[in-house]
């Protein structure tokens, strides 16, 4: 009996908790029914980070020694910075890397940016953050039919099928990346009309960084009543534009040539005409190039402000010094937190109207690990290189002909920074070895650990040059605001 004993209590049990269920399943359905809907869910922003057009929000009330939190307090004058409002930021990622790429820059740098659209090659949402399908308004025949857009297709199916996206990665986004730049364009601009007071557009990619401050410093030293469209030059053939990853700002004066353009030759027509030219051009950025170009407004170039490399490939050289940073390219969402979290504490003690220049950064994220040697480290050092004859290849230099010192500095990690040394300062600042290699550098890269790499060097910089560098510029007593 004492067995059966659970089994009746469980049939009980179960009897009771159906009943229980039945009840709450009522209450459920009673209150959708004929209650006020209390659940669509209204988005508020996150505490800490009141929005500015609410200047009444309870953490504003606050006295300010209760914001003494550097995060908190930047952040609130970060959602209200003068400026701020008249820039509409457009973030164009793809289905496959979303969720890997999105989140930080929400949690980070978009807590400051009152207007932001994110554009994508699927229309979904991401928590109550609308994701615009910025491929949309590309002609049927082109989404339906054209092999660009096999993923396009693949990636509706994949939702409709509540399959997770990322698993095509890969899988040609490139090809209908290009198609993504124009259309996403003129959504923003065509959104701008609506909102109040929108003066610019800076346009970035999920693998961009942004330094907010120093952007809305650099827009105020322009005009938006004057067309501009600036970016990192490139060029493809004879076109010059502005590379995506790095950055593209745009001046309102220019959208509204843009959207003049296509309403005077029709919407039709100047789609068609844009869509057969993205058919045969390699990419988004160079096609949006010959759009501004048609309306006279060519690339103003903003190299190095806006920038293409990383903290870890830039070369720390005068190019740069004394620039403020604005963009980075190929970050890591680690990257985008920690630039950001540069970002807060700068302003935190310098305010909203004082740029970071590369050398501040330089002293922040690199100064301290380039005082030392570092083992399983590649500098990216290579203007000069000694190779004895196994590792030699063609266009190397014929090992024989160097130098006494030049052959020796193969041999040990002591006699390839002798080799650095014994080069004129300005001819080498770092040296990378490996046995039978020794690479020497001109200019100062931080480069990257290969520990999970096939090969590993030792690196190291000369570290009276790696002062002189400091010493040289002094302590840039003119920001260079111009590319
Ligand atoms: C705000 O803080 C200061 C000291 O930090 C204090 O003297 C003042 O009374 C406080 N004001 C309010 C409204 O709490
Ligand atoms: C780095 O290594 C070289 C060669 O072994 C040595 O001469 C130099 O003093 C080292 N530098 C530092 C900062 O330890
Ligand atoms: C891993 C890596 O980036 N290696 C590079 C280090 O620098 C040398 C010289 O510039 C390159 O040849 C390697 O590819």
């Amino acid at each position: 009996m004492t067995a059966s004993s659970p089994l009746t209590c469980n049939r009980t049990t179960t009897a009771r908790l159906s009943i229980v269920f039945l009840l709450l399943m009522g209450l459920f359905l009673f209150r959708d029914l004929w209650l006020p809907d209390v659940s669509s869910y209204k988005p508020s922003p996150p505490l800490a980070y009141p929005d500015p057009k609410q200047p009444g929000t309870p953490q504003q009330q606050h006295n300010s020694s209760t914001a003494a939190k550097p995060a908190a307090s930047t952040s609130q004058s970060c959602a209200s910075v003068p400026g701020a409002e008249k820039v509409l930021v457009l973030l164009k990622t793809g289905a496959t890397e979303l969720y890997q790429k999105l989140p930080t820059h929400v949690v980070t740098t978009f807590t400051c940016v009152p207007h932001y659209m994110i554009f994508s090659d699927l229309a979904q949402t991401f928590a109550d953050l609308p994701i615009h399908d910025a491929i949309a308004p590309v002609s049927s025949h082109f989404r339906e039919h054209h092999e660009d857009f096999e993923l396009y297709r693949k990636l509706q199916q994949y939702q409709r099928e509540g399959q997770d996206m990322s698993q095509l990665k890969g899988d040609g986004g490139w090809n209908l990346d290009k198609w993504k730049f124009l259309p996403m364009l003129f959504q923003a601009f065509e959104q701008a009309e609506k909102l109040e007071g929108i003066e610019w557009f800076f346009v970035m990619e999920a693998d961009t960084s942004v330094s907010w401050t120093n952007l809305l410093q650099w827009l105020k030293t322009m005009d938006p009543k004057q067309a501009y469209y600036l970016g990192a030059q490139n060029v493809i053939g004879d076109t010059t534009f502005a590379h995506g990853g790095s950055g593209v700002v745009v001046s309102r004066r220019t959208a509204d040539l843009m959207l003049q353009r296509r309403n005077t030759v029709g919407k039709v027509p100047y789609d068609e005409k844009w869509e057969e030219l993205t058919s045969i051009s390699c990419c988004g950025d160079e096609v949006i190039a010959r759009a501004f170009k048609e309306v006279g407004v060519e690339l103003t170039p903003a190299w190095p402000l806006i920038q293409g490399e990383t903290v870890s490939s830039i070369d720390w050289t005068e190019n740069h010094w004394c620039t403020p940073a604005i963009t980075w390219h190929h970050v890591s969402p680690l990257e985008v937190d920690l630039l950001f979290q540069f970002q807060a504490d700068w302003v935190h003690a310098h305010g909203w109207e004082e740029p970071y220049l590369f050398h501040h950064l330089f002293d922040h994220f690199i100064a301290r690990h380039v005082a030392v040697n570092r083992t399983h480290w590649n500098n990216l050092s290579g203007d000069q290189r000694f190779l004895s004859a196994a590792f030699a290849q063609a266009g190397d230099r014929d090992f024989e002909a160097l130098e006494g010192y030049e052959r020796d500095s193969v041999e040990s990690a002591e006699a390839c920074a002798g080799a650095c040394e014994r080069k004129g300062d300005g001819e080498c600042v770092q040296w990378m070895f490996a046995p039978g290699r020794c690479h020497l550098g001109k200019d100062l890269r931080f480069g990257r650990s290969d520990e999970r790499e096939g090969e590993h060097w030792v690196s190291g910089w000369v570290q009276g040059r790696v002062e002189g560098l400091r010493e040289r510029f002094g302590g840039c007593r003119r920001v260079r605001w111009h590319g």
